[in-house]
């Protein structure tokens, strides 16, 4: 397939390098070492349309393709993973709401939602419902007027700090079908959020738990119908494993650019490292398997936009081998560094540090494994 960019998508690429090289990397790593969450450069995102990329322009969102997209949010991650991942996640909510939500609901979240004056968080997991997420415990009961919400989600990110929160909740009876999707002021009175995580990566944003205690969610807060909020989350994750899939992408081009500068600056036995040609070969594997990745994750998402049949599976090879890749590839010029790669004055180790968790997070790669091979039994 040729991805050749289009004038449109070069431009706003180009939008996305220059805010990523002047408003990102600067501060990245300050904001890793600080666990600092940049409030004001997510809001600055939005006023360039950067929180609702894919939101369509009817509700006030860019209305751009997820292919689009993915360019974007590859673009920014080459100058803050964590941060840009924690945008791909605001950008999958507010499209959640857009898509799922009543006209009231939009007109109570969506213009902040769209210009990131709201930021929000995504809320399945539970403490003992993680991979299994149809099996969580979560409810919503409804009480007249409104929902009673009851139950308690970890891991979530931006939590404490976001102020609209999608929670996936038990309307019915087990399973899938039991759950619902319901969209809420983060600080509704009987919410509790946990300490942050200390975390190996993706400082820049906090995970925290989230408890609900007898919350009210007023009833036409509901996404879709009662019932149909696995489904609208699993929409959700099938672009937000896309989102995630071109922070790898963009974080691990980084690592690349940064190595081969390195290989060509540094000497040992009397010659650059980019003589040897061992160290040539490594850098020659990790160019190509990103580009594989690259070629994959713009595939899947040209699936998606085309509502393919499959599409689902093609974001779960997609997420699968990006993160697989995008890890290997940062931890690959970490190595070209040497001792200086393990340190925290040059980017390398926070890469792979940020990195990693994107083959937890958004479906392990265990679980996108298993819905591919579900796939292609089902044959
Ligand atoms: P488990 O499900 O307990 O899995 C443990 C291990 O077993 C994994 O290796 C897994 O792949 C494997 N495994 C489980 N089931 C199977 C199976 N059937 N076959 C083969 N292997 C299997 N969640 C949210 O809802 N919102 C968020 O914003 C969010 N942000 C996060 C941010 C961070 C930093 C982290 C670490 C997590 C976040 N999560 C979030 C949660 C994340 O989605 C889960 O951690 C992930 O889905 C895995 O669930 P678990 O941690 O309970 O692992
Ligand atoms: N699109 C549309 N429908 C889907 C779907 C998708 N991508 N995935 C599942 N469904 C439907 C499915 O068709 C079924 O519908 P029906 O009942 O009509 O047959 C229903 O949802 C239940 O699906 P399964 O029967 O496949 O359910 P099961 O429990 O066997 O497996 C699994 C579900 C494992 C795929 C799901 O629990 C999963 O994706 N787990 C991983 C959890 C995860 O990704 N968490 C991420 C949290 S967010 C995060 O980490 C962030 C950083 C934001």
């Amino acid at each position: 397939m040729d991805f050749e960019l289009s004038d449109e998508q070069r431009a706003f690429v180009e939008l996305a390098e220059g805010f990523a090289r002047h408003e990102l990397e600067p501060h990245a790593a300050a904001w890793d070492k600080d666990h600092h969450f940049p409030v004001d450069v997510l809001q600055h995102a939005g006023a360039l349309g950067f929180c609702a990329l894919y939101t369509p322009e009817a509700a006030g969102g860019l209305g751009l393709s997820r292919l689009d997209a993915s360019l974007i949010f590859e673009r920014l991650a080459m100058g803050c993973t964590s941060t840009t991942a924690f945008l791909t996640i605001h950008n999958m909510v507010t499209w959640m709401v857009a898509s799922f939500g009543t006209s009231a609901v939009w007109s109570r979240f969506g213009e902040g939602l769209t210009c990131g004056q709201l930021l929000a968080s995504y809320c399945l997991t539970e403490a003992n419902a993680g991979s299994d997420a149809a099996a969580l415990t979560t409810r919503a009961q409804r009480v007249g007027e409104h929902y009673q919400l009851t139950g308690s989600k970890m891991f979530i990110s931006g939590a404490g700090s976001t102020q609209v929160l999608v929670v996936m909740a038990r309307t019915g009876g087990t399973g899938a079908r039991g759950i619902s999707a319901l969209v809420l002021d983060a600080n509704s009175p009987g919410i509790e959020y946990g300490r942050a995580e200390h975390k190996m990566g993706w400082n820049s944003q906090p995970t925290r738990t989230v408890t609900f205690n007898q919350v009210k969610v007023p009833a036409d807060q509901l996404l879709g119908q009662e019932g149909e909020g696995f489904l609208i989350a699993m929409k959700g994750l099938d672009g937000g494993r896309i989102n995630i899939a071109s922070c790898s992408l963009g974080t691990a081009q980084q690592a690349l650019n940064k190595a081969r500068q390195y290989m060509q600056e540094r000497s040992q036995f009397g010659r650059k490292l980019a003589e040897f040609q061992a160290l040539q070969f490594t850098l020659a594997d990790m160019a190509t398997e990103l580009v594989a990745a690259r070629q994959l994750v713009r595939f899947a998402a040209s699936k998606l936009d085309g509502a393919h049949p499959d599409a689902g599976t093609y974001c779960a090879m997609a997420k699968r081998f990006a993160t697989d890749v995008g890890f290997k590839v940062c931890d690959q010029a970490l190595q070209l560094y040497g001792g200086y790669g393990y340190i925290k004055e040059y980017p390398l180790e926070r890469y792979l540090r940020d990195t990693r968790v994107h083959r937890i997070l958004e479906g392990t790669n265990e679980i996108m494994k298993l819905l591919i091979a579900r796939r292609i039994l089902a044959e």
